[in-house]
């Protein structure tokens, strides 16, 4: 029997969210062990030999250690026995999804955690005032990469998923990194986007599949206040 490999994660983190929400739904025997970033954790002698890097998440298998969550994604869907439609064996549908996960690298991933790190964890963090240059920049690159979700990778409604008519590791990957900035809607704290607004109430319900999948994390307490809960601990 494979033994369940070991998943270092903070919830703060969109990668990793989505590392721990595929081992759930897909079903992979796993252990998480909980990290935080804020308290230094990643910062360790012992940590640092997993990933020199410093980062989450952190996949554990045996004494094989490996970073990058797109990485991670891959190595599992190899090696462990999961539904085809994760990451299919078929040359061409996993190809669309390789697609997406180039994309999102420097698309999804890098407006979404840049807006919402210029918006808010840094001026939180670092007590200083919100840069609203970068702000503007990283809003409007993350507005442009929603119109582009809409309207190309979901096709204006007409895929059902990121990559088609199933769910697969695409969508997990926007899902967790379009929550980031999704979270101040939900807290109706800040703004009016309109993509990510036409995001989370016209196309994200129709995604009942993942947010399924979603509430796996909002209803998790095993690694306490999630993303929501945190962000409300700290604003005044
Ligand atoms: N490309 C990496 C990104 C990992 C990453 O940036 N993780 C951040 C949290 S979202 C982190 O661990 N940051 C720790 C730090 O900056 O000290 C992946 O997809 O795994």
């Amino acid at each position: 029997m494979i033994s369940p490999v070991r998943v270092y994660v903070d919830l703060m983190s969109q990668p990793a969210r989505a590392a721990y929400i595929f081992c759930k739904a897909a079903g992979i025997p796993h252990q998480i062990i909980p990290v935080r970033i804020v308290n230094g954790d990643t910062r360790t002698e012992e940590y640092t030999k997993m990933n020199a890097f410093q980062r989450v998440p952190v996949l554990q298998d045996g004494d094989f250690a490996l970073t990058e969550s797109v990485a991670i994604f891959r190595y599992l869907a190899r090696t462990r026995d999961i539904s085809d439609h994760w990451y299919p064996k078929d040359i061409k549908l996993q190809a669309r999804v390789d697609e997406y996960l180039e994309w999102q690298h420097v698309n999804t991933r890098l407006f979404c955690a840049m807006f919402f790190q210029h918006k808010w964890l840094r001026p939180m963090m670092f007590k200083r005032p919100v840069n609203e240059k970068s702000v503007k920049t990283f809003q409007e690159g993350m507005e442009n990469c929603l119109h582009e979700i809409e309207h190309i990778w979901l096709n204006d409604g007409k895929n059902k998923f990121i990559c088609g008519d199933n769910i697969t590791i695409a969508d997990l990957l926007a899902c967790c990194e379009l929550e980031q900035p999704g979270s101040f809607i939900l807290l109706k704290i800040v703004l009016y986007i309109t993509h990510v607004k036409y995001f989370f109430l016209k196309v994200w319900p129709d995604m009942m599949c993942l947010q399924n999948i979603q509430s796996l994390v909002s209803t998790e307490t095993e690694f306490g206040a999630p993303l929501e809960n945190i962000m409300k601990m700290h604003i005044k």
